[in-house]
C-alpha cells in the first residue's frame, strides 16, 4: 500500500470517530497534498457525515409529549371544530394507535412513569408536584434520558418538566444553581418550566438555573405562605386582566394571572404565557440544529393545551373554540416548526417521532376562558367518559402517532394496546441500549408494536386516576377496582371519577362501552383482572 492510501484510509477512519480530530487532522495535512486529493477528502468528509446522520442504528427519537390533550383533540382522531394539518401529517405518514394509554390521568405519575418505566404508584411522592418540588426522580434512578446517553445520544428534556427540581422539597434557591436537576439524570440540555403554567415559579430553568435571570429581582418560592405587600388573585382580583380564575389559582398574579403557590420577584426572567410555545420550539430547533450531526434524543414537552390557555395572538379567534382550540392549534404549529426543522436538515427519515399526550383532556380546569361554553360539539376524549383525573377511559386514553419516514409504512391506523410506560424498553432496543438490573421495573420492550407489528402486544396495561384508585385494561375489558370516594370531582371541574364501592367491568368492544357494568355477569374474569392488580402490587 502507498503511503497516500494510508493516510486516506487513516482519514477515514477518524472521519467515523471524531469529527474534532478529523478537522485538526485535515488541517495539519492540507499542506501536504495535491489539490485533487483534497477534493477527494473532502468529498469523502461530506459522504461518511450523511451517512452518519443516515445511520439507522441510532435514528435521532423526539418524543412530543403535549400536555392535557385528549383522544378527541385532533383532527386525524375525529375532532370537531379544529383543524391540525401539521399532526395530520405525521399521522399520514405514520401509524396512528386508537388503544394506546398513559399510566396514569394526571401530569406528574404519568411523566414519571414515562421517563423511569416504573409505575408511579409504586412510591408515595409521585402525585401531581407543586413548582417547589424537590426532584422526584432520584439522580441513582436510570432514566430514558441515561439509556440514551448510554448508547451515545445527546439528550434534552424542553417545555413542561413537573417533576421538581432540586434536593428537597421547599428548599430550593431559585438564585442560584440548583444542587441537582436534569443533568443529574441523564438529560445534556435542559429548558424547562419547572412544574405547570398554572404552578409558580414563573420562569424558565435552563441548565440547573433560572434562564435570563435577573440580578435586580431576586426569585422566592412558597406554598404556605405569602410574602408581604404582593397582591394575590384572592385580594387583588382586578389585577387580574389576562386571565381571571373560575376556581383555585388564586395565590400570585404574574402577567395578569392568578397562579398556584406564591412568588417575588423573577422581574425580566419572568415568561409570558402567550410566548411560551415560541419559546421552547425556538429552543427546540435549535437543539436540533445544533446537533444534526450526531443522534439525539428529545423530549419536548409541550404546555399546550394545559392552563392557563393564553396562546399567541397568531393563534386566536381562528376556531369556534376559543382559547382552547387555539391552543391545539398552537400545539399543532410546534409539530410543524419541528418537522420543519427536520426537513431542513434532512433528518426526516432518520427520525422517529412519537406524538402523544400525559393524559385525558380537561376543559374547565380552573380559568374563566370560555373552555366548555364553546365545546360547540366538540369531544375532547372522543368516545370515552370521563376525562382528565378520572378512572375512566377518558382519564388515560391518549392520542399516539408515530411517524419515521421510509422506516414505518404510510396512512396505519392500529388498536393494539400501548402503554407508555413500554417506550423506556422500547427505545432501548431500538438503539441496542442494555438496561442496569432493576431498572424500569415495568417497562416491557414492545418496540414492534410501535413501528407497526400487531403481534406479541401487552395482554394488559394498567392505569391510576388521581386518587390513585388501579385499572387494568385489555384489549376487550376495562376493570376499574372497588374504592369509596366521590362519584364528581369535587372541586370545581365537572368530571366523574369513575369511583364506585363495586367493582366495574366494561366490555370495550361492546357498543355501549363504559355505561354497563357487567362485573356480575363475567366474575371471572373480575376474579383474573383483581388477581392481576394483587399481582402487581406485591411486586418490588
Ligand atoms: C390541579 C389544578 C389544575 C391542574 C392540575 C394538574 C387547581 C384548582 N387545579 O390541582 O388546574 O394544574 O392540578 O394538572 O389548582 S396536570 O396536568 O399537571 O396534572
Ligand atoms: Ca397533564
Amino acid at each position: 500500500m502507498d503511503s497516500i492510501t494510508t493516510l486516506i484510509i487513516k482519514h477515514r477512519h477518524c472521519f467515523n470517530k471524531e469529527k474534532s480530530y478529523t478537522m485538526k487532522k485535515i488541517t495539519q495535512i492540507t499542506y501536504a497534498l495535491s489539490p485533487a486529493l483534497l477534493v477527494a477528502l473532502t468529498a469523502q468528509a461530506k459522504e461518511s457525515k450523511e451517512q452518519k446522520g443516515k445511520n439507522t442504528n441510532k435514528p435521532n427519537v423526539i418524543l412530543i409529549y403535549a400536555d392535557d390533550l385528549g383522544y378527541g383533540d385532533l383532527e386525524c382522531y375525529g375532532a370537531k371544530n379544529i383543524q391540525t394539518p401539521n399532526v395530520n401529517k405525521l399521522a399520514k405518514n405514520g401509524i396512528r394507535f386508537t388503544n394506546a394509554h398513559a399510566t396514569a390521568s394526571t401530569s406528574t405519575p404519568s411523566r414519571y412513569s414515562l421517563l423511569t418505566g416504573e409505575y408511579a404508584w409504586r412510591r408515595k411522592d409521585t402525585d401531581v408536584a407543586p413548582g417547589n418540588a424537590g426532584m422526584i426522580i432520584r439522580p441513582e434512578q436510570f432514566t430514558m434520558a441515561d439509556m440514551f446517553k448510554s448508547a451515545g445520544y445527546t439528550t434534552c428534556a424542553i417545555g413542561k418538566w413537573h417533576l421538581g427540581l432540586g434536593d428537597k422539597t421547599g428548599q430550593q434557591d431559585w438564585n442560584a444553581p440548583l444542587p441537582s436537576a436534569l443533568g443529574d439524570i441523564g438529560f445534556d440540555y435542559h429548558y424547562i418550566m419547572a412544574a405547570t403554567a398554572d404552578r409558580v415559579p414563573c420562569v424558565f430553568i435552563e441548565n440547573g438555573k433560572v434562564a435570563n435571570y435577573d440580578e435586580n429581582a431576586p426569585i422566592e418560592v412558597n406554598y404556605y405562605r405569602n410574602f408581604e405587600g404582593e397582591p394575590t388573585g384572592k385580594d387583588n382580583p382586578e389585577l387580574l386582566y389576562n386571565q381571571k380564575s373560575s376556581h383555585g389559582h388564586d395565590m400570585s398574579i404574574v402577567n395578569g394571572i392568578g397562579r398556584i403557590g406564591y412568588m417575588k420577584g423573577g422581574g425580566n426572567a419572568l415568561w409570558k404565557d402567550e410566548n411560551i410555545a415560541d419559546s421552547i420550539t425556538t429552543h427546540a430547533i435549535k437543539f436540533i440544529s445544533e446537533n444534526r450531526e450526531k443522534p439525539f434524543f428529545m423530549y419536548f414537552a409541550t404546555n399546550d393545551v394545559h392552563v392557563p390557555r393564553f396562546p399567541h395572538e397568531r393563534f386566536r379567534g381562528k376556531n369556534k373554540m376559543g382559547v382552547r382550540g387555539d391552543a391545539i392549534a398552537q400545539f399543532d404549529w410546534s409539530v410543524g416548526e419541528i418537522v420543519k426543522a427536520l426537513e431542513k436538515y434532512h433528518l426526516l427519515d432518520n427520525t422517529l417521532i412519537v406524538i402523544s399526550s400525559d393524559n385525558g383532556p380537561v376543559v374547565d380546569d380552573g380559568y374563566q376562558d370560555r373552555a366548555e361554553e364553546l365545546l360547540n360539539g366538540h369531544s375532547p376524549a372522543g368516545p370515552f367518559r370521563g376525562n382528565k383525573y378520572s378512572s375512566f377511559e377518558g382519564g388515560t386514553a391518549v392520542p399516539v402517532i408515530v411517524s419515521w419516514k421510509n422506516k414505518v409504512a404510510k396512512n396505519q391506523e392500529s388498536d393494539v394496546l400501548l402503554s407508555q410506560v413500554d417506550w423506556l424498553a422500547s427505545f432501548a432496543h431500538l438503539v441496542g441500549a442494555r438496561l442496569p438490573k432493576g431498572s424500569a421495573f415495568d417497562s416491557e420492550n414492545h418496540l414492534s408494536n410501535l413501528l407497526g407489528e400487531k403481534t406479541n402486544a401487552r395482554e394488559w396495561v394498567l392505569e391510576q386516576s388521581n386518587t390513585r384508585v388501579l385499572s387494568v385494561r385489555t384489549q376487550k375489558w376495562k376493570y376499574i377496582e372497588p374504592s369509596d370516594g366521590p362519584k364528581m370531582i369535587q372541586w370545581g371541574p365537572k368530571i366523574e371519577t369513575g369511583n364506585n364501592a363495586q367493582p366495574q367491568l366494561f366490555d370495550m368492544q361492546a357498543s355501549n362501552f363504559e355505561e354497563k357494568n357487567v362485573a356480575k355477569d363475567h366474575p371471572q374474569v373480575v376474579y383474573d383482572m383483581q388477581n392481576i392488580l394483587r399481582r402487581e402490587r406485591s411486586k418490588k
